[in-house]
């Protein structure tokens, strides 16, 4: 179903061997017919295909929709499906290939709402104005680590912030040396050279932040040039930067960025014990604490509070006790139920992927 031909076009858009590997996975029933395509752009009811080339609308089968359902999850921008035409020239959606990685956030309710599938990169922005957080930022950095996606922190507007070293030094601090972090000016070219390792072709970034904190600005500086010129969005006449819905867009470096709209709270989709695990500092010290369970609150002997940034300690506790609220509520548990029946499948298949891809 994939030669060498489609390879290359597909590559346009981010595909990779180990995508590629799944699809293999697929029952030929539904793969034989059928094109691989990625999803660009979402909205309620439809979809927006691309295959390197060309974007085309499409519709979920019921079915496939049943199965998102009740797996407690939806389709979303990165994902990678197969899709099959109607004897209409309608395009359908038949299955999902399950992502390789993904970032999520969680509803009041508990509910899961996919963000985007199968990224490399987060690239976390925030303003270096009134948005400015260092603790918010600590804690995307361990949100966006523990779905296994590589975190930048974009601080944005530094041409109009009057402290932005004294800021940029300040994240810098609190976070690991091994996290990026720069500033920038979204409005300007120098935006895209400090970002160029990020763009590599075959690379997937996601934007998140707050709303206002930059990210449409950003995209449209990294993929402009391809925009107007055959780029993800151009000839649908809907409009090229729509920011209620998420979309994906290519850089002329060959890298695909998805922008989303701002993120007016992003609690956690992962379990405590991989957010705790972006926390090594803390992990590692608790070795040392007089009580195996210590919470470090205020029990005597505790290492970790004798060693540890209160601040970071606090936003520590903060981050876990958001993850288990989300899993305690009634939807939560559903959702943690099958999510980890999909992890086992997706992690099998991993082990797989890695036995048998070439890359
Ligand atoms: N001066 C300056 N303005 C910026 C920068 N980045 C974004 N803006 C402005 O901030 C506003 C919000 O930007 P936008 O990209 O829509 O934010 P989003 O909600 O995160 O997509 C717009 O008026 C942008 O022109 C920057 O680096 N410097
Ligand atoms: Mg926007
Ligand atoms: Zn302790």
């Amino acid at each position: 179903m994939i030669n060498s031909e489609s390879f290359e076009r597909l590559a346009r858009i981010g595909l990779t061997q180990h995508i590629v590997a799944r699809v293999s996975l697929q029952p030929s029933t539904t793969a034989n017919g059928s094109s691989l395509l990625r999803v660009v752009e979402t909205q309620r009811d439809w979809f927006t295909l691309h295959d390197g080339t060309t974007a085309r609308d499409a519709r979920l089968r019921p079915r496939l929709h049943q199965q998102l359902l009740t797996d407690g999850t939806a389709l979303t921008v990165g994902d990678w499906v197969l899709a099959e035409r109607s004897p209409q020239q309608e395009l359908w959606i038949a299955a999902r290939l399950s992502p390789l990685t993904q970032i999520a956030r969680r509803a009041n309710d508990g509910r899961r709402q996919p963000l985007a599938s199968n990224v490399d990169t987060a690239l976390l922005a925030m303003g270096l104005d009134q948005d400015f957080n260092p603790r918010r930022a600590e804690r995307y950095v361990a949100m966006a680590m523990a779905c296994g996606v590589a975190p930048v922190v974009v601080l944005t507007k530094a041409d109009i912030a009057a402290d932005a070293q004294e800021r940029l030094a300040q994240v810098r601090q609190r976070l690991p040396d091994s996290i990026p972090v720069v500033a920038v000016n979204g409005l300007s070219d120098e935006a895209r050279g400090a970002l160029a390792p990020w763009l590599r072709r075959g690379d997937t970034l996601v934007l998140l932040g707050s709303s206002g904190a930059g990210k449409s600005t950003l995209t449209n500086l990294l993929s402009g040039a391809l925009q107007d010129t055959g780029g993800v969005r151009s000839g649908d006449g809907r409009g090229k930067h729509t920011t209620t819905a998420r979309s994906l867009h290519l850089c002329p470096e060959g890298a695909c960025i998805i922008d989303t709209p701002g993120l007016r709270t992003w609690r956690p989709d992962a379990d405590g014990a991989a957010l705790g695990a972006t926390f090594e500092d803390v992990q590692d010290l608790a070795q040392q604490c007089r009580f195996r369970d210590c919470r470090h609150e205020d029990e005597p002997g505790c290492a970790v509070r004798a060693h540890v940034d209160p601040d970071r300690l606090l936003n520590y506790q903060k981050l876990l006790r958001d993850a288990q609220r989300a899993e305690q509520t009634p939807i939560g548990k559903i959702a943690q139920r099958q999510k980890w029946k999909a992890l086992g499948k997706a992690g099998s298949m991993r082990a797989r992927d890695k036995r048998g891809a070439p890359e």
